[in-house]
């Protein structure tokens, strides 16, 4: 997987990046970041990347000559589309990801100032995302979400220890409580179930508190996710234990 990013600030990459599963699948040749610093593509003396909005206000514009000069750049030597980071873009999620890895190239534009001129992203951005909302100073921040989103997709990149995404039931849902010893912490113990070896037992009651949790923290989730019929009967089970502490 080939991903190249444009940014005003390449070094911000290099930690999150360089560092552990993202820096293994780079040593390994699994995935290949490309940083391009947009400044590089500012030709004057002084190298300027921005100017003022016409309209007046306060905020600076990325100057629509350097940024292209940069996209021109990177649809050279990469064949996938630029998808620009934006608040303004659909929100990234697990799907999209998917989509991305599949396509094995895709570069990244991460903003700063009040982001790009329009006739920029009208021109020569295919795809717009957001990682979602709130203020941010720059684009790198999502840029290495998505990264770091799509990277763990490639086929090799996590090992067994750090996939835990295996049974594909628990895709989409939240996680089911973990524990590891001591058996006894602070007084807290560990659910029986998990000490029983019975691992059909342990897999319905993992599947269950994974339900629990996403219809109670998330159940946004659930919405337009249809239900196996095994995850409707372990729901209708919470329902009646709800029912019992309810009382009524
Ligand atoms: N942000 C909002 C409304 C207006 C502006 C912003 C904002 C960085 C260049 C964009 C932010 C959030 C998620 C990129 C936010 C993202 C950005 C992102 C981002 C500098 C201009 C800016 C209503 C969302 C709170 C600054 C809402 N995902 N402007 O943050 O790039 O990708």
């Amino acid at each position: 997987m080939r991903v190249d990013v444009l940014t005003l600030f390449p070094s911000m990459f290099e930690g999150p990046l360089g560092t552990s599963i993202l820096g293994r699948a780079q040593d390994e040749g699994l995935l290949e970041i490309y940083l391009w610093n947009i400044r590089d593509f500012a030709k004057d003396k002084h190298r300027i990347v921005d100017d003022t909005p016409y309209g007046g206000g306060a905020g600076m514009v990325l100057k629509p000559d350097v940024v292209v000069a940069g996209i021109s750049h990177v649809k050279s030597v990469n064949p996938g589309p630029v998808i620009y980071l934006t608040p303004q873009g659909a929100l990234f999620k697990q799907n999209q990801a998917k989509e991305l890895v599949a396509l094995n190239s895709f570069s990244l534009v991460c903003g700063h100032y009040e982001g790009l001129d329009e006739r920029v992203r009208k021109g020569y951005i295919d795809a717009e995302i957001s990682i979602g909302d709130y203020v941010l100073t720059g684009g790198e921040l999502p840029a290495m979400v998505v990264i770091d989103t799509v990277a763990r997709l490639i086929p090799g990149v996590l090992g067994q220890a750090e996939s835990y995404e295996t049974d594909s039931f628990y895709s989409g849902l939240l996680e089911h409580p973990h524990y590891t010893r001591p058996f006894n912490f602070e007084g807290e113990v560990v659910p029986e179930v998990l000490l029983s070896g019975h691992h059909e037992k342990i897999r319905h009651w993992r599947r269950k508190e994974s339900l629990r949790r996403t219809v109670i923290r998330r159940p946004d989730l659930l919405e337009g996710r249809s239900l196996t019929l095994q995850e409707q009967k372990i729901l209708q089970e919470i329902n009646k234990e709800i029912s019992v502490k309810g009382g009524s």
